[in-house]
């Protein structure tokens, strides 16, 4: 039988029992999965997030909107060194503060004179979002952009309907003139206006915009739609980390409170919705480039960890490498992005398990255990796992235990998997390597529901 009929034909008898996972309780009868959109997106693995602009130039990371436009002057700009960083470091898309709070949008636009035409940059006739979309497409990466809905000098802020006319203005000119964007990154926040009144945003129309425009882009917000901010900045998505939510959780981005947080953080077993969890973070202790921080920027081994942190956890890593007042990535952080790579490069070269013999046993219609010879394999330190997550993710509870002299003993334990959890294990030399799913979803497990498992000796 297969499974779709499977899940037709009993889900009423499920629902009554424990085992019956809360989007099936909900009425619906296919369990949630990731559009072709979300499911690239999540292999892309590595974004390259770019924060610049006025603030570059004024040393700030928020700007206040009273900058002058001409204080944009980046002396030797070139998205293609952006461009090329990212690919050196593993990076296959990026993604560009087109505009941040103060306002300044980086390429010319009609809605406000407080952008790069108002500069002497490219003598007035520049625009970074063109040359940002134009790098991108010569490298083979994909391309996003990051607008900000608060906007700190444009003077309809806080007069709610002008203003998201406004918004839907600037979100149309980038969503028509720069070719296929994949990514649009909104953040929440929602200062005061000038005028004292709160801005109200209309979230379903900026979203059904970007929807409408650009079909096949994933839309990031604490709230979604496609893709859910991890909840902090510090590149640690939550463990277990589901790729489902239930979406009454975090109506809108900016909601706050202790629940909000843990959504975010770890997902919803059971969510009735697909919104996997992105971990944005910065290579340096600010999003934009301050010349004070130059001798902070992350080491290689630090960003391997995030990658282990994000990336190891179900999640996707957007790391900010912030462009100088040159207009290019430092050289410092481009030499940490290369070291990263190599090392990410060598950690995962051989893998252990690769044409290995297995044995598969059911031990119950949600639980089964693989056997993998190693033979005189060498140590173990890295168990990589992953969920074909095209279908979902249902595995709620994995262990792993390794055969040596002295028999079976755990190596490691966890709850979910989905498109990828890496374990880093204490190395030890094991003859075979048993997984044994614990618990999954509704489903009986069958080989094609099985993790895929591949070991690493994590040197
Ligand atoms: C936040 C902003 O306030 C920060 O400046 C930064 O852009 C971060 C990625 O999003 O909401």
């Amino acid at each position: 039988m297969k499974r779709r009929e499977f899940i037709g034909v009993t889900a009423g008898a499920l629902v009554a029992g424990r085992m019956a996972p809360a989007w099936m309780m909900s009425g619906q009868t296919v369990r949630p999965a990731p559009t072709t959109a979300q499911l690239e997106w999540q292999r892309d693995e590595l974004a390259l997030f770019l924060h610049f602009g006025v603030n570059t130039f004024t040393d700030r990371e928020w700007g206040d909107g009273t900058e002058d436009p001409s204080i944009f002057a980046p002396s030797a700009l070139d998205a293609r060194q952006w461009a090329r960083s990212a690919r050196a470091g593993g990076f296959r898309a990026m993604i560009l503060t087109a505009k941040h709070h103060d306002g300044f949008c980086l390429w010319p636009t009609k809605t406000t004179s407080h952008s790069v035409a108002g500069s002497s940059w490219r003598g007035g006739r520049g625009d970074v979002v063109r040359e940002f979309v134009d790098a991108c497409a010569a490298e083979g990466l994909r391309a996003g952009f990051y607008c900000s809905p608060w906007d700190r000098n444009h003077p309809a802020y806080g007069d709610s309907a002008r203003y998201n006319d406004v918004f839907c203005d600037q979100l149309t000119e980038l969503l028509t003139q720069y070719g296929p964007i994949h990514e649009a990154w909104f953040d929440g926040a929602n200062g005061e206006g000038p005028n004292g009144k709160k801005q109200v945003y209309d979230w379903p129309r900026f979203w059904g915009l970007v929807k409408r425009l650009q079909p096949s882009a994933v839309i990031f917000s604490d709230a979604g739609p496609d893709v859910r901010w991890i909840g902090n900045e510090n590149g640690l998505a939550g463990d277990p980390n589901w790729s489902t939510v239930d979406p009454g959780i975090v109506q809108f981005p900016g909601a706050s409170g202790a629940e909000i947080m843990r959504s975010l953080r770890h997902g919803d077993e059971g969510g009735t919705v697909w919104r996997p969890g992105e971990t944005d973070v910065s290579i340096r202790p600010g999003w934009f480039h301050h010349s004070a921080e130059d001798e902070r920027v992350k080491s290689g081994d630090q960003l391997v960890d995030l990658y282990f942190t994000s990336v190891g956890r179900n999640s996707k890593l957007l790391l900010n490498a912030p462009p100088t007042r040159a207009g290019l990535i430092h050289e410092t952080d481009a030499m940490r992005l290369q070291a990263m790579h190599r090392r990410l490069t060598g950690l995962f070269r051989h893998d252990l398990a690769e044409r290995r013999a297995r044995v598969l046993r059911l031990i119950g219609a949600r639980t089964a255990t693989v056997e993998i010879d190693l033979g005189g394999g060498g140590p173990v330190g890295i168990v990589d796992l992953r969920e074909n997550v095209a279908n979902g993710q249902t595995i709620g509870r994995y262990s792993v235990d390794g055969l040596d002299d002295g028999g079976w003993t755990p190596m490691t334990h966890g709850r979910t998997i989905g498109y990828r959890k890496l374990d880093r294990v204490f190395p030890r030399s094991v003859r075979r390597i048993r997984l044994t799913v614990e618990k999954a979803g509704a489903d009986p497990i069958d080989g094609s529901d099985l993790p895929s498992i591949a070991l690493y000796s994590g040197e």
